[in-house]
C-alpha cells in the first residue's frame, strides 16, 4: 500500500500495519498511508479493522522533525476523526510506547488492547505542547477530568495496566499481541459490540474548583511554563463545549504552543540530549569493551551514589575504602539512601534489597583485580589521586577502564600516573549521583575511542545523560559556574542580599538560587579550592570576601546549620540571617563599595551572560563538541530551566547581538577583567550568525 503503511485482509478483519522505524513517528507518509488504508477498509468486505505497528513500538507520536515546517495534509486531527468515524469497529493493538499523537491515534480507535509491557502517555507537555489531535478532548471522556489532567500535565508514560484501570485501555495481554487483537475483534463482532466513538461519550461532571486547583499545582510544579495552563484550559473546554468546538479550540491552543519560544527551547533540548550521545569523529561501529563489574574508590556521598547508580542497573560493585570503619560508614550511607528510596516510593523493598545486594566492600585494591571499570571518587587532592591511579595501574587487569570523578583536576596528569593512559578518562557525576541525570565524560589527551565509546554506552545503561568534555579546569559545567558565582557574590556586596539574589534567579526559572546552591554544596568546598590555587588565580577578591568571612566563622552552609542562611535542624528550611546582612555590609564598606539597589533584571543579566560568555569560549576552544551539549549540561546538572533551552539556546533565542551589547555595557561599568567578550561571540555577531548555525559548520 505504501512504504510505511501496509494493509492486508485476513478473513473478515483488515490489518493495518505501520512500519516507519525507528519509532513509527507519524510523518506525512504515515498519515497518508493510514488515511488510504482506512478508506480501503471502509469499502472492502471486512467487518473490523486492527491498527498495529511493526518494530519496537506502537506510534511514538507526531514526527517532531516536521515541527516548525508548513503543515502537510492530511492533518493528524482530521485523519483521527476519520478513523473514529469508521462504521466498522477499529481496534488499536499497542506495544512498546504509544505516545503523543500515537496514543491519540489509539484513543480515536473504538477499542484498545495492549501488551502488559506497553506504556502509554501524552508527553507533549515535555515539548512545551499540548496533545493536539483530540487528546485533550478524548482523555477526559475515558478517564475523567482529574486523571486526564494529571496524565497530560505530568507527561510521563504509564504502564498498560494502569491505563486499563483508568479506562484508557480495554484489555491487557501478556503476549501474541496481534493474535490477541484478532480474537478481541472477533469477540466484539460476536457480541455485536457497538462502534464506540470516544468523542460521543459524555464527560463526567466536576466541580469548577478542580481546574483552579490544577492550575495552582501546575504553576508550582512547572514554574514559568505555559503549556500546562493551556492543557487545563482544553480540558475545561471538554467539560463545557461539544466535542467539535473543544477540538477546534485545542487546535488553536496547539498552534499557540508551537509558536511559543518555550516549545522551541524544549524541542531543542529533546534533540540536544540525543545528539550529545554522539561523538564527532567516532565511527558508529567503534568497538566497545564489555563491562559487568565496577570498582569504586571512596565511600563518601559521591562514591556511594555512584555505586548505587551501577548497582541499580544490574552491575556488581565493589566499594573500596581505606579501612574497616570508613567502609562500614560508606556502606551504611548506602543503606540509608536505599531506605530513603523505598520510603519515597522510588523502589520496592525487594528491588532495593536486590540492588543493595550487588554492592560489596573491600579495603584492599587486590579486590579490584578482575573488575572491568574503576571509578575513583575521593576528595579533590591531586597528589592523592595520582597515587591512587598508580596503585590501580598495578592492581587492575589489562584492559580495565580507569576513571576519575574529579570535578576540577587535570585528567591528563592523572592518566600520566599510570602506564596505560589510553584507558583513563574522567566520569564526572553530580551529587546526589544516584539521582542526578548528568554525567560529564572527560576525554583526556590519550583516551582511546574504544574507551570513550564504552563509557558513553555505559552511561545509557545507568540511565545518565552523558556529555563529552575536553580537559580544562572545571570541565564544561563547573568552569562556566565560576563567572556565574562571581557575579552572584558581586551583586551581594554591591547592594543585594542572599534573598534578593536567589529570588531573582529562582523567579527567572533556575531550580535554586546561586546563594542557596553555595550553601548546599558547602562553603568550605569553594574555600579549599581557592586556597589550593595561586593567589592570582583565585578570581575577583571582591567576590570572595563574604564567603571567606563566613567560612572563617564556621558557617559552612547547610551542613553546619548556618551559611548565607540559617537552617532549621529538623526541616532544613532556610531563613534569612541578619548577621549575614551585617557581614555583607561590613565587607562592602571595607572594599569601598557604595551599596545601591540592584534590580532583579540586572542580577539575571549579569549571572546569565557570564555563563553564556564562558560557554561560547568553551565552544571556541573545542572543550564542548557543540552548543547543545552545553545546554544539556546546564539543564541536567545545574537546574537551568529546560523551557529556556539551556544557556546557548537562550543566547541564540534573544539574539547574540543583544548578548554582546549587554556584555559590552558590563565591561564599561565593571571593567575588562571580568567582562571580556568571547572572541567567537564578537565574530558571530559580526557575521550575523547564531551559535546553532556555527555548530553546523
Ligand atoms: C505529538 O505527538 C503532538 C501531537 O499531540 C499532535 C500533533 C498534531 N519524532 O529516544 P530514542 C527519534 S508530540 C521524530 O533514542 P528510545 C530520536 O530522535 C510527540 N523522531 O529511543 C532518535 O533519533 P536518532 C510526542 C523521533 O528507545 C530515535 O528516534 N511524542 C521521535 O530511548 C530513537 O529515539 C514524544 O514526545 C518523534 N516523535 O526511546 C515521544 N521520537 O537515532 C518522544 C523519537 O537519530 N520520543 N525519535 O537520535 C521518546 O520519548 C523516545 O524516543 C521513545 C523511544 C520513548 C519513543
Amino acid at each position: 500500500m505504501s512504504d510505511v503503511v501496509n494493509y492486508v485482509t485476513d478473513r473478515n478483519v483488515g490489518v493495518i500495519t505501520v512500519d516507519n522505524p525507528p519509532v513509527n513517528a507519524l510523518s506525512q507518509a504515515v498519515r497518508q498511508g493510514l488515511l488510504d488504508a482506512i478508506r480501503v477498509a471502509a469499502s472492502d468486505k471486512t467487518e473490523a479493522v486492527i491498527i498495529h505497528c511493526a518494530g519496537r513500538t506502537f506510534i511514538a507520536g507526531a514526527d517532531i522533525k516536521e515541527f516548525g515546517k508548513p503543515h502537510a495534509e492530511p492533518l493528524l486531527p482530521d485523519l483521527l476523526n476519520e478513523i473514529e468515524a469508521s462504521e466498522k469497529i477499529v481496534v488499536a493493538a499497542l506495544h512498546g510506547t504509544a505516545l503523543g499523537g500515537g496514543f491519540e491515534t489509539a484513543l480515536a480507535c473504538h477499542y484498545r488492547i495492549a501488551l502488559a509491557s506497553a506504556k502509554v502517555g501524552l508527553p507533549e507537555v515535555k515539548l512545551g505542547l499540548l496533545p493536539g489531535a483530540g487528546g485533550t478532548q478524548r482523555v477526559p471522556r475515558l478517564a475523567g477530568v482529574e486523571a486526564g489532567i494529571d496524565l497530560m500535565i505530568n507527561g510521563s508514560p504509564i504502564p498498560a495496566r494502569s491505563a486499563a484501570e483508568l479506562g484508557l485501555v480495554d484489555r491487557v495481554v501478556e503476549d501474541d499481541l496481534l493474535g490477541a487483537a484478532r480474537n478481541y475483534a472477533a469477540e466484539l463482532l460476536d457480541r455485536d459490540a457497538p462502534v464506540r466513538r470516544t468523542s460521543e461519550l459524555p464527560v463526567a461532571d466536576v466541580d469548577e474548583s478542580v481546574f483552579a486547583a490544577a492550575s495552582v499545582a501546575a504553576g508550582k510544579r512547572a514554574r514559568g511554563q505555559t503549556a500546562p495552563q493551556r492543557i487545563i484550559e482544553c480540558v475545561r473546554n471538554a467539560t463545557s463545549m461539544p466535542f467539535a468546538e473543544g477540538q477546534s479550540r485545542e487546535r488553536e491552543l496547539f498552534s499557540e504552543s508551537m509558536q511559543d519560544p518555550q516549545s522551541a527551547a524544549l524541542r531543542h533540548m529533546f534533540f540536544a540530549e540525543r545528539e550529545a550521545a554522539k561523538i564527532i569523529g567516532l565511527e558508529r561501529d567503534t568497538e566497545i569493551r564489555e563491562v559487568k563489574s565496577v570498582g569504586i574508590i571512596g565511600g563518601g556521598t559521591m562514591g556511594g551514589g555512584i555505586a548505587m547508580s551501577f548497582a541499580n542497573a544490574g552491575f556488581s560493585v565493589t566499594l573500596v575504602e581505606i579501612n574497616k570503619e570508613a567502609l562500614t560508614r560508606g556502606l551504611s550511607i548506602i543503606d540509608r539512601n536505599y531506605e530513603g528510596s523505598v520510603k519515597r516510593g522510588k523502589l520496592s523493598t525487594d528491588i532495593a534489597a536486590e540492588c543493595r545486594g550487588r554492592i560489596g566492600g573491600a579495603t584492599d585494591y587486590a579486590a579490584l583485580a578482575d573488575v572491568d571499570l574503576v571509578i575513583e571518587a575521593v576528595f579533590e587532592d591531586p597528589d592523592l589521586k595520582k597515587d591512587i591511579f598508580a596503585k590501580l595501574d598495578k592492581a587492575c587487569k589489562p584492559g580495565a577502564i580507569l576513571a576519575t570523578n574529579t570535578s576540577y583536576q587535570d585528567v591528563d596528569a592523572i592518566a600520566a600516573a599510570t602506564s596505560r593512559p589510553q584507558d583513563v578518562l574522567g566520569m564526572h557525576f553530580f551529587s546526589p549521583a544516584h539521582i542526578m541525570k548528568l554525567l560529564e565524560v572527560v576525554r583526556a589527551d590519550k583516551t582511546t575511542d574504544e574507551v570513550l565509546a564504552t563509557v558513553m554506552s555505559l552511561a545509557k545503561r545507568i540511565r545518565k545523560v552523558a556529555v563529552v568534555s575536553g580537559v580544562c579546569y572545571g570541565f564544561i559545567g563547573n568552569r562556566m559556574l565560576e563567572g556565574y558565582f562571581r557575579e552572584a557574590q558581586l551583586c551581594l556586596v554591591e547592594g543585594g542580599t542572599p534573598e534578593s539574589v536567589d529570588a531573582a534567579m529562582f523567579d527567572w526559572g533556575m531550580a535554586m538560587g546561586p546563594i542557596s546552591v553555595a550553601d548546599l554544596a558547602g562553603l568550605d568546598v569553594g574555600f579549599k579550592a581557592r586556597q589550593a590555587l595561586p593567589e592570582a588565580e583565585r578570581g575577583d577578591p571582591a567576590a570572595n570576601r563574604v564567603p571567606d568571612a563566613l567560612v572563617e566563622m564556621g558557617r559552612l552552609g547547610q551542613k553546619s546549620g548556618t551559611g548565607f542562611y540559617r537552617y532549621d535542624a529538623e526541616t532544613r528550611k532556610r531563613s534569612p540571617d541578619a548577621e549575614v546582612h551585617e557581614i555583607i555590609e561590613r565587607e562592602a564598606a571595607a572594599l569601598g563599595i557604595e551599596r545601591r539597589s540592584i534590580a532583579a533584571q540586572e542580577i539575571v543579566n549579569r549571572l546569565v551572560f557570564a555563563l553564556v560568555n564562558e560557554g561560547i569560549q568553551i565552544l571556541a576552544e573545542g572543550i564542548a563538541q557543540r552548543p547543545g551539549d552545553i545546554d544539556v549540561v546546564y539543564v541536567y546538572g545545574y537546574g537551568f530551566p529546560a523551557w529556556r533551552g539551556g544557556p546557548m539556546h537562550y543566547a541564540d533565542s534573544i539574539g547574540l547581538s543583544t548578548v554582546l551589547a549587554r556584555i559590552e555595557e558590563f565591561r564599561e561599568r565593571f571593567g575588562e577583567e571580568n567582562w571580556k567578550p568571547a572572541p567567537l561571540l564578537e565574530k558571530l555577531v559580526g557575521e550575523g550568525r547564531t551559535l546553532a548555525a556555527w555548530a553546523e559548520r
